[in-house]
């Protein structure tokens, strides 16, 4: 794992699952428009959580890209799940203003329920097509613009499923921290 403090936050990159961060408060969902179960994180995450999670979902949707909600965790072991649906690339524009924003809007949550620690999963860098590098470039700059403004957010962790990934989320990190 690497681990850098920042403005008094902690920013993590761990290799790992995204549905088994039992020591976060909240974990994010790389989700889909109609909030339902999909694939990838989503796939991982509803399954862990069960099908309660879908029904308090279904009200909420659909939300836009660049958006953000929030749910209780049900079966998972966090208190909260936070769904951003990230852009679509190449298809919703700019993309990158739009991925940044559920970076943003993930953390405003965040601190409006009390929530001290939050683990997000590289968003639309899987069946969305981002590509990983510049979606790591996009994920790390906004957490740390906005990790002077955070209050009640103490940790932030980015979980990558692969070696390669997180290998790549901790050099630029290492980049954009050191
Ligand atoms: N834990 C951590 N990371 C994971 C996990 C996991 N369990 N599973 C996959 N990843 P994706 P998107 C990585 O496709 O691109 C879904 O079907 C994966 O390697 O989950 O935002 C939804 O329903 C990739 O790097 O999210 C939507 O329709 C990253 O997480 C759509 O896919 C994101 O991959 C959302 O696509």
């Amino acid at each position: 794992m690497t681990s850098w403090e920042i403005n008094n936050t902690s920013i993590e990159v761990l290799q790992g699952d995204i549905a088994k961060q039992s020591d976060m408060d909240a974990v994010v969902n790389a989700a889909n428009a109609q909030l339902l179960k999909g694939g990838g994180v989503a796939g991982a995450l509803h399954r862990a959580a069960g099908p309660g999670l879908e029904e308090e979902c279904r009200p909420l949707a659909p939300i836009s890209p660049g958006e953000a909600v929030i749910t209780r965790a049900h079966n998972l072991p966090n208190n909260y799940v936070i769904h951003c649906l990230g852009p679509v690339y190449g298809r919703d524009k700019p993309s990158d203003t739009l991925l940044a924003s559920c970076y943003r809007k993930a953390l405003e949550l965040a601190e409006g329920h009390d929530i001290k620690s939050l683990a997000f999963p590289a968003i639309s860098s899987g069946a969305f097509g981002y590509p990983l590098e510049q979606a790591a470039e996009i994920a790390i700059k906004t957490v740390l613009e906005e990790s002077a403004e955070l209050s009640t957010v103490k940790q932030v962790r980015f979980v990558l499923f692969s070696e390669g990934d997180q290998k790549v989320y901790a050099r630029i990190l290492e980049d954009q921290a050191g």
